[in-house]
């Protein structure tokens, strides 16, 4: 194996001390400089314990004062506060969710937004009871898309993709009252919870976020997940580039960023459009170089092969190289740094979603009767910028590396289908995986998934825990800016099957597959769920039985925590680098890592040291194979 074909961490920070110097010397300030100017953080916050729900407070707990002035006490302060954290990760991926739906409804044959994938929209109409026969395709998306946009108002009954889970789940979570009901009610209800003067008893607070997760996973981001696929087609494998070095300088470079495919889209098909690739090259550029930044890249990469220009951490940096002409955002993860950075260079900052409105931008509205010309006229005005690049200001990032991506569940049972000859009975499952588990030549399987965070080395937990997975025969399917990271290391390309395990790396071969699998962004964590659960059913067992966790090992969002509480819930272990903020409360920290898991089978591992932690994952998994007397 020739470790030049990868690319190191040490390799990674190197290229972001070159930026870092170009922002110096334009005057810009990034992350590194206001985390320090952050340090020390608040001990408080960090631990919890910080109470500012009503206006007697803020209230901070204490060994002389262990109880706020309503009498609230660590644990419930610390309870509300994580389940407050719980209602914002929902509300973000939820919503996101109920907007595709609406796109989904504003799709008209001859409209901009159309089906891509009637196949997949005809197997939901089915599942929901939805009449097809004799049906216009787009009657029945819109029929669809109306139930969906109802799953999260609905006065009466539990979320509808709920019953894609394995027969014991469905039980369970019934029984212990966190199958969730309509998903606004699942936040109303944490937030009403949490308001002064509600519950303070935190074994209640931890139910409630295990239930108000689960509005977002089997609910919201699941939902996001479905309706993107019928709109823009379900993803297949397919060949890209990851890293800043997929910038060009002789192109016009625009970035998409943020998490909703709908006016990312609109950019990669203008991007494609004859007549402005002229105009490109009557400013005297080669090209229109569309790439993607977290959530949206991986949307656009999985369905159109955009490069993958960095993750969460490299939004700055992307900008320092002198060479983007255009930013485009939608939602989440946004550094409003990106307004008064942008300014330092030629760089056009554009918003479009009235959810993420951030100062020095400009303001384009994007709706889906003008959502086509929108596109065309935001890739034009990055044309015409291209002029007003700096020469002196910029700087060519030279490292990028190949990646696979685009595995939705669809695209991972197609590739299975390949392996061999006898399986042809049973094409369509998952059979070869569980076979390859149960026989030990897989060990098992791991997602990772999340954000990067300033609290650790960029990029470095991903890609040294990946690593060891691999080479210890654990096959890893990874989601959001984790899968970035991947990418950029160059985990992603089939040829990282030389850093796998003897048993994984012939698995590779034999279905032609890297051995880490880019499922997609961050509401796509909803395909792990289904994956897991399918894989479940046709094994036999029980989810919390499979040989298989999550992992986030850089998580910084809200997000994030609404995910792993819908992956405990689900039965599954979940190893976090960054701990929870509820240090505060022994209470807490117990309910989280050993509470849940008595009562769901999944609990939290936490540890901030990546090679303790992975290591941790290996002993779990092994434990649950010699369980399962494998
Ligand atoms: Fe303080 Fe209680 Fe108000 Fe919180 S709810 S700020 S603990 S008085
Ligand atoms: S984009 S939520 S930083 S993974 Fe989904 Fe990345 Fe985390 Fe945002």
């Amino acid at each position: 194996m020739d470790v030049r074909n990868f690319t190191s961490v040490e390799q990674m920070e190197e290229e972001a001390k070159n930026l870092k110097e170009r922002a110096a010397a334009a005057g810009a300030e990034t992350w590194e400089d206001r985390k320090k100017a952050q340090t020390p953080q608040c001990k408080f916050g960090e631990d919890g314990i910080c109470c500012r729900i009503c206006s007697m407070g803020p209230c901070r707990i204490t060994p002389k004062a262990p109880r706020g002035i309503c009498g609230a006490d660590a644990h419930a302060i610390a309870g509300r506060n994580y389940l407050r954290m719980v209602a914002g990760g929902t509300a973000a991926h939820s919503d996101h969710g109920r907007e595709i739906c609406h796109t989904l409804h504003a799709t008209r044959p001859d409209g901009h937004y159309q089906i891509k994938d009637p196949a997949k929209l005809l197997r939901l109409a089915n599942e929901w009871g939805v009449k097809t026969e004799g049906r216009d395709i787009y009657d029945i998306a819109h029929e669809v898309a109306e139930i969906g946009l109802m799953e999260y108002g609905k006065p009466f009954g539990t979320q509808r993709f709920l019953t894609r889970a394995t027969e014991e789940r469905q039980k369970l979570w019934h029984e212990l009252g966190i199958a969730p009901r309509a998903i606004d009610r699942e936040i109303a209800t944490a937030m009403h919870m949490t308001h002064m003067g509600n519950t303070a008893d935190a074994e209640a607070l931890v139910r409630q976020a295990l239930r108000t997760g689960m509005a977002d996973g089997w609910g919201g981001s699941m939902m996001g997940t479905e309706m993107t696929d019928i709109l823009f087609g379900t993803p297949q494998p397919r060949e890209t580039e990851g890293d800043l070095g997929v910038l060009d300088k002789d192109m016009v470079n625009i970035i998409v960023h943020g998490h909703d495919p709908a006016m990312s889209e609109m950019i990669v098909l203008a991007s494609e459009d004859k007549d402005l690739i002229e105009y490109a090259r009557s400013k005297g550029a080669k090209g229109i170089n569309v790439c993607g930044l977290c959530c949206t890249a991986n949307e656009v990469t999985m369905r159109h092969g955009v490069k993958m220009a960095g993750n969460f951490l490299q939004q700055e940096n992307a900008i320092l190289t002198g060479m983007v002409e255009m930013i485009a955002v939608d939602v989440q993860c946004i550094f409003p740094s990106i307004g008064p950075l942008s300014e330092c260079f030629h760089t056009k900052f554009i918003t479009t979603s009235p959810i993420a409105r951030i100062p020095n931008s400009e303001y384009v509205e994007f709706h889906p009767e003008t959502a086509r010309e929108k596109g065309r006229e935001l890739v034009r005005a990055a044309i015409d910028n291209f002029e007003r690049r700096d020469p002196a200001k910029i700087y060519e990032p030279k490292k990028k590396q190949g990646a696979r991506v685009g595995y939705s569940c669809e695209a991972i049972i197609k590739e299975l289908d390949g392996v061999t000859n006898s399986y042809v009975d049973v094409r369509g499952t998952y059979k070869p995986l569980i076979d390859c588990i149960k026989a030990g030549v897989l060990r098992g399987a791991v997602a990772i998934v999340g954000c990067n965070n300033p609290k650790v080395r960029p990029d470095y937990s991903h890609i040294e825990i990946m690593k060891e997975l691999i080479k210890n025969d654990i096959i890893v399917v990874t989601t959001g800016c984790s899968a970035q990271a991947a990418a950029k290391a160059g985990l992603m390309k089939p040829e990282a099957k030389e850093l796998c395990g003897a048993g994984l790396k012939r698995v590779c071969e034999l279905v032609g597959i890297p051995p880490v699998l880019h499922m997609g962004s961050c509401v796509d964590i909803s395909r792990i769920m289904l994956l897991v659960n399918d894989v479940c059913k046709q094994w036999g067992i029980r989810c919390d039985q499979l040989p298989a966790v999550g992992c986030a090992p850089e998580w910084m969002s809200e997000k994030a925590v609404a995910i792993a509480n819908y992956v405990v819930s689900t039965g599954i272990d979940v190893y976090l680098g960054i701990e929870p903020q509820v240090k505060g409360s022994a209470q807490m920290m117990e309910l989280i890592t050993e509470g849940t898991r008595k009562l769901t089978g999944g609990g939290f591992i936490i540890n901030t040291d990546p090679h303790v932690l992975v290591q941790k994952m290996i002993d779990g998994i092994e434990k649950k194979r010699a369980a399962l007397g494998i």
